[in-house]
């Protein structure tokens, strides 16, 4: 087979990775139209990007048809056990964790139920979409149950007497609280992540290497802050520690007892934070979300 010469990045085509996955390529500095194609072709690097469903990414990017690929937690650990149940080894490896779309798979039961432990679901039905990694967790808790596996719309499974308990993704409940369902055991915590396939990349190695140093400090950047303020000059040292995860702050004299300090805090920058550096003595505290970060 003739190898190609342009990183393949596959993302997903609609849904709630892909606009998360296409920003993180933009604010990487890739140029690139999204339409109704298939592939489009970065036009400043090397690489084109595959818009596919998010179900076929890591078969993908392990049969090396794609290089890099963005996908859910939740989809790359249900597909890697059903590749090790079908003999094959999965020939990818995660390389970062992104942050976004965040959620959880979890099982839920009908809110008047009670549960007391995972014992409760012995002997139960349990419908999901995600046979594989519900398997693995019931046969880890040693709890024999059934698994209905059904692809969609696993949460009306218990109203219409299909199943007693659901195993589904959540991120803010509303679904579950809506189908009179509550979560009481959660099997994984899901984000979206980068994997790359194991094989050598040759010659595309040098453009991955610079698309990862780039993607790097776009999340860095991401969850990091600028942060400038007046203090007095005496409490300059209690203030800068009640900002964890800033670097060394950069100080300016203003007048004789008042500085500014100017500094980057990696850790998310909360009201509480900021009250608390307000009442240790600071003033007009700007805090400016940061664009790029080289590190
Ligand atoms: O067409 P394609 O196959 O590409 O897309 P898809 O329909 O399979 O996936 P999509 O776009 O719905 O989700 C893509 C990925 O987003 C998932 O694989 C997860 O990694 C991530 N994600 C994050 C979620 C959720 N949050 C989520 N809440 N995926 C699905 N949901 C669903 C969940 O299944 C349930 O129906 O949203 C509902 C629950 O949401 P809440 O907010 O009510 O709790
Ligand atoms: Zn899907």
């Amino acid at each position: 087979m003739k190898t190609r010469k342009r990183l393949r990045i596959a993302i997903q085509k609609k849904g709630r990775l892909n606009q998360d996955s296409i920003d993180l390529l933009t604010r990487s500095g890739l140029k690139f139209r999204y339409d109704t194609a298939l592939i489009s072709p970065v036009e400043n690097l090397p690489i084109d990007i595959l818009f596919v469903r998010d179900d076929d990414i890591p078969t993908l990017v392990m049969d090396n048809i794609c290089d890099i690929g963005i996908v859910g937690e939740n989809v790359l650990l249900e597909q890697q056990l059903y590749q090790q149940d079908n003999g094959n080894n999965s020939q990818f490896d995660i390389v970062k964790y992104t942050g976004f779309s965040a959620c959880r798979l979890a099982i839920a039961v009908p809110q008047e139920q009670n549960f007391d432990n995972l014992s409760a679901l012995v002997g139960c039905r349990i419908a999901t979409s995600y046979p594989y990694l519900l398997s693995q967790y019931l046969e880890k808790n040693r709890i024999p149950a059934e698994i209905l596996n059904l692809s969609g719309s696993v949460e009306v499974a218990p109203r219409l007497q299909m199943a007693n308990a659901i195993c589904d993704l959540v991120s803010t409940g509303r679904t579950l609280s809506e189908n009179n369902l509550k979560a009481v055991e959660t099997v994984i915590n899901s984000q979206a992540v980068i994997i790359k396939s194991s094989q050598a990349l040759g010659d595309k190695q040098e453009i991955y290497d610079l698309l990862i140093r780039r993607i790097n400090g776009v999340l860095a950047a991401k969850e990091s802050k600028y942060i400038l303020f007046h203090a007095p000059k005496k409490m300059l040292a209690t203030i800068t520690k009640l900002l964890p995860g800033s670097e060394t702050p950069t100080v300016m004299p203003l007048g004789d007892d008042k500085v500014v300090v100017h500094l980057v805090s990696r850790e998310g920058t909360f009201w509480v934070t900021l009250e608390k550096l307000k009442a240790a003595g600071a003033s007009s505290i700007l805090v400016l979300p940061i664009e790029k970060m080289l590190i």
